[in-house]
């Protein structure tokens, strides 16, 4: 399948392609979490919602593979290094407990994907204590059992989280597209700063496309 994109179209085949949703979770979208403690603006991320639910039903529907990632980190703390724990001045740090739970802590309610992108038995769920969904955790080994070569990506934040998921992608030899309209940040600067840098240079991190044109590329098969 051919995919419109930037800087060049993206070629696909469903079979050897994940689509990655990155930290789709409370902590970030809603009120009272992470994203909240450190003085951001959540419901700027909403807008992805509608897009990336309406892309996770179609790739369901052509049967290919979804991963989810979640920050989180363990409840003793010990995957989260003080450098990150301390670091600002946010209201609440990880691991405080918040309303809904303690922050960016795995089992908590406010590490749960929201319900509107919640994974499907089957779907892998990787809870990653660092930016990059590589980092620490065994999505390469997962990716590479199941021959992936190719990864679609959504998710929060654009500038944190998901470009450097794309970044690691990257250096392990997968090429990325990233979704323009199921992407968001806490600043929509940041976030078309980072829509740029991706596809600068040739795609030095990866392509840029919009959803419609997956769920068009999908339907025609
Ligand atoms: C952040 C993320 N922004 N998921 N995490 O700290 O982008």
């Amino acid at each position: 399948m051919q995919l419109p994109a930037l800087p060049f179209p993206f070629n696909f085949e469903v079979s050897h392609t994940a689509l990655v949703l990155i930290d789709f979770q409370r902590d970030f979208m809603e009120a009272g979490g992470f994203g909240e403690t450190l003085g951001n603006n959540v419901a700027l991320l909403a807008a992805a919602v509608p897009p990336m639910q309406k892309v996770l039903a179609a790739w369901r529907a052509v049967g290919g593979l979804v991963v989810h990632t979640r920050e989180s980190h363990r409840p003793d703390l010990s995957d989260c290094p003080p450098a990150k724990r301390d670091r600002g001045n946010p209201a609440l740090r990880i691991g405080d407990v918040g309303p809904m739970g303690r922050i960016l802590v795995a089992g908590e309610s406010g590490n749960q994907i929201i319900e509107a992108l919640s994974p499907l038995p089957g779907e892998i769920v990787i809870d990653k204590p660092g930016k990059g969904a590589f980092y620490a955790t065994d999505l390469h080994a997962q990716l590479q059992a199941r021959g992936i070569t190719r990864l679609i990506f959504g998710g929060v934040t654009t500038e944190v989280c998901v470009q450097s998921s794309m970044r690691e992608a990257t250096d392990r030899g997968y090429d990325g597209v990233l979704l323009e309209d199921c992407t968001e940040s806490y600043f929509p600067a940041f976030k078309a700063a980072t829509l740029e840098m991706v596809r600068a240079q040739g795609g030095i991190v990866g392509w840029t496309a919009d959803s419609a044109d997956l769920l068009a590329a999908l339907h025609k098969g």
